[in-house]
């Protein structure tokens, strides 16, 4: 709780360090903002240290400081709206003028207040996971799905803790997440207090801002400002820590007030990041000139399209239109799968370590690569430095090249180097680049490549009568009894092989059908993933294709479905082993597996003893029909389906560690010498 006192007030101060009840500040410095006045975020709070002889009656010194004016304004401010309003209020309110709907929230002690009051506010819907981290991939999943920010309440201490790796997720995929994290009251900061812990310097490196709002007052200001941090450029995820007593305290109209925080901390509140400076508009449309002449004097031109292509509608629409009318094949990122429809002849499916033969092929061998929307991580490229060969190489002749359209500068030439990088909103450039895209046939270079296609598809062996399962087959039976309901379902996934063979067996045809972990990879992503998801689409049909330790990692979520009904469902593809590790073990340690085998729970009465409808496939022969029933059933309850697949099977193809990407080791019924040439 701040004080506010009038000036002359601060004869009160060394009754108040006392030991009373009332905050202890040890050293005052007047502030002289107004509520009245725009806000103003202190981008290094200007501090004093107090007098010693106001400090000896506290071990941790507390200073004051003010909210200088700085250079960087938070949105300007309405406090005045909300006066005589709680904190707490104050956060509905502001959440509710942004769009929020739902938040995912735990309860605990530093933000009781704010749920009690949340309850009761019909505007928006809590939904409580059954753990943090629960709550921040539902929010993540709810955001990919809505397309629009997503809000997650915790408390302080392991409350806040528990989110860090939906933040890092958030943050590595681009997600814009705001998460509201209690914390203890303003004068128990840095004391060692009960659940204590230094959050907002915790998730500086992964948040777009994280900071502590120490003032009602400041509440609708730095809620404002954190929707349009956590939206703006490329998307990401915001942490806003308060105090306790800040959500009780009731914002008044009645002079100036003084702000505490300890020197024993870092300093909590901090500015929020500057905007990445834009790009001259000329600039923009001379590379996008450049580039257009660049790919219609291709001879073989490539698109790898990532998220960014999905980021609106148009995107894909675009991307289609350019690509049929120059008839350039497309590859997509894990993200960008359904960017471009996967049935189309064009289509060269997900390219990277386990990405088609042939989409590695044509990356290597296109002169010209347009890259859309896609950070091209090591996943993608593998061995960065032999990435692209040939198209670096005519790029440093002049002619073809990489051409790299993408919000954040600082992804153009972060693994590869671009030689028209064209930055800002990929879909609004691309809305210029593809009128200037000219027809061409391209007959050598596509026949080049279903050459490859012919002869390097996705592949396995089906199960033999009886026995387990193929993973892929499920995946496959998926696809097809989902084949002409493609934009009514939405998958998620955990990480590991069965992420992989979605990528792989499912048929892509739909932007943001896909809402996996790409860039962290958290395994336990995909079940609240899925929940979010429904709860942001209630009447679609929301599908987790999940692994056992996967599954294992979050399934408590399951009771958090069955609590308010969210019909998510759920496709365990149990192979009793941690795979991707145990593949890496088998190919690299001499089939020695360090904890990779797991001794796993009934899955059909885990679910149950949840109250959740369980089936179980073993065999091929009844995947059909268990299939049938899973996709029918009740859409408004969770239901898991448990198959039993091959244990051995591995993934193919895959690139090793350090390889180039068109140096695959690929499944082993097809041709040993790869024609790569
Ligand atoms: C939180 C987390 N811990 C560890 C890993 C490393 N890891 C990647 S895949 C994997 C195994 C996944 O097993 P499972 O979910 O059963 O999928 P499978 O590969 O068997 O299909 C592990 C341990 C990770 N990605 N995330
Ligand atoms: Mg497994």
């Amino acid at each position: 709780m701040f004080l506010r006192l009038p000036c002359s007030s601060i004869l009160l101060v060394p009754c108040l360090l006392a030991g009373s009840q009332t905050p202890t500040p040890k050293a005052l410095r007047r502030n002289t903002h107004n509520i009245s006045t725009t806000f103003k975020l202190s981008s290094t709070p200007s501090c004093s240290l107090a007098p010693a002889a106001a400090t000896t009656n506290s071990p941790l010194p507390l200073l004051l400081f003010d909210t200088p004016p700085s250079n960087r304004s938070v949105a300007s401010s309405d406090a005045q709206a909300f006066i005589g309003r709680s904190g707490s209020q104050i956060i509905l309110d502001v959440l509710i003028r942004n769009g929020v709907e739902h938040a995912f929230a735990y309860p605990g002690a530093a933000n009781v207040h704010l749920l009690d009051v949340a309850c009761s506010d019909a505007r928006i819907q809590l939904l409580m996971p059954r753990h943090e981290q629960g709550a921040g991939h539902m929010a993540e999943g709810y955001s990919r799905a809505a397309g629009k920010p997503s809000v997650v309440f915790v408390t302080s201490g392991p409350g806040a803790t528990n989110v860090i790796t939906p933040l890092q997720d958030a943050m590595s995929d681009g997600i814009p997440l705001i998460v509201i994290a209690g914390q203890v009251a303003t004068k128990e900061l840095g004391t060692g207090a009960f659940q204590d812990a230094d959050i907002v310097s915790m998730t500086q490196p992964c948040t777009k801002w994280a900071t502590m709002v120490g003032d009602v007052e400041d509440l609708p200001a730095y809620i404002d400002e954190a929707f349009r941090v956590a939206t703006s450029g490329r998307p990401g995820p915001v942490l806003l820590s308060v105090p306790r007593d800040v959500f009780a305290s009731t914002l008044r109209d009645d002079g100036p007030r003084m702000k505490i925080i300890s020197p024993s901390l870092p300093p909590q509140t901090r500015p929020p990041p500057a905007q990445l400076p834009k790009p001259a508009a000329a600039k923009v449309l001379e590379n996008i000139n450049e580039a257009a002449a660049r790919i219609n004097n291709s001879k073989m031109p490539l698109i790898i399209a990532g998220v960014g292509v999905c980021s609106s509608p148009d995107g894909p629409r675009l991307l289609r239109q350019l690509a049929l009318r120059g008839n350039i094949p497309v590859a997509t990122t894990l993200h960008g799968l359904g960017a471009f429809d996967e049935d189309h002849p064009l289509s060269l499916h997900m390219l990277g370590v386990h990405g088609s033969v042939y989409g590695n092929y044509a990356v290597q061998r296109a002169d010209t690569i347009l890259v859309l929307g896609a950070r091209l991580d090591d996943h993608v490229t593998a061995n960065i430095d032999d990435f692209a060969a040939a198209a670096r190489s005519a790029g440093s002749y002049g002619h073809g090249g990489v051409i790299h359209f993408e919000i954040d500068p600082r992804n153009t030439n972060r693994a590869i180097p671009s030689h028209i990088p064209v930055i800002g909103d990929v879909v609004e450039n691309l809305k210029m680049l593809e009128p200037l895209i000219e027809p061409r046939p391209r007959n050598n270079w596509l026949e080049h490549i279903n050459e490859w296609k012919t002869r390097f598809p996705f592949i396995y062996v089906p199960s033999s009568e009886g026995q387990r399962v193929k993973p892929q087959e499920v995946l496959e039976e998926l696809d097809r009894q989902t084949t002409d309901m493609k934009d009514e379902v939405l998958i998620t996934t955990g990480v590991g092989h069965h992420q992989m063979w979605a990528a792989q067996f499912y048929t892509w045809k739909e932007p943001r059908s896909l809402i996996s972990s790409g860039a962290l990879a958290t395994m336990g992503f995909g079940l609240p993933a899925a929940i979010g998801a429904k709860v942001a689409k209630p009447n679609k049909i929301v599908v987790d294709v999940d692994g056992d330790a996967s599954f294992l990692m979050s399934g408590l979520e399951l009771a958090s479905a069955v609590e308010y009904n969210i019909g998510v469902k759920v496709l365990i593809l149990n192979n009793n082993t941690q795979g991707m590790v145990y593949r890496w073990q088998k190919l690299l340690f001499e089939d020695r597996f360090a904890l990779t085998r797991m001794a796993n729970p009934d899955f059909v009465m885990l679910a149950q003893s949840m109250g959740v409808h369980t089936i179980e496939c073993r065999t091929a022969e009844e995947l059909p029909g268990k299939m049938e029933e899973f996709l029918e059933y009740d859409n408004n309850c969770p239901i898991v389906m448990v198959c039993q697949v091959d244990e051995e099977e591995a993934l193919y193809p895959i690139v090793p560690p350090g390889k180039a990407i068109h140096k695959l080791v690929m499944h082993p019924s097809l041709p040993l010498n790869p024609v790569y040439k």
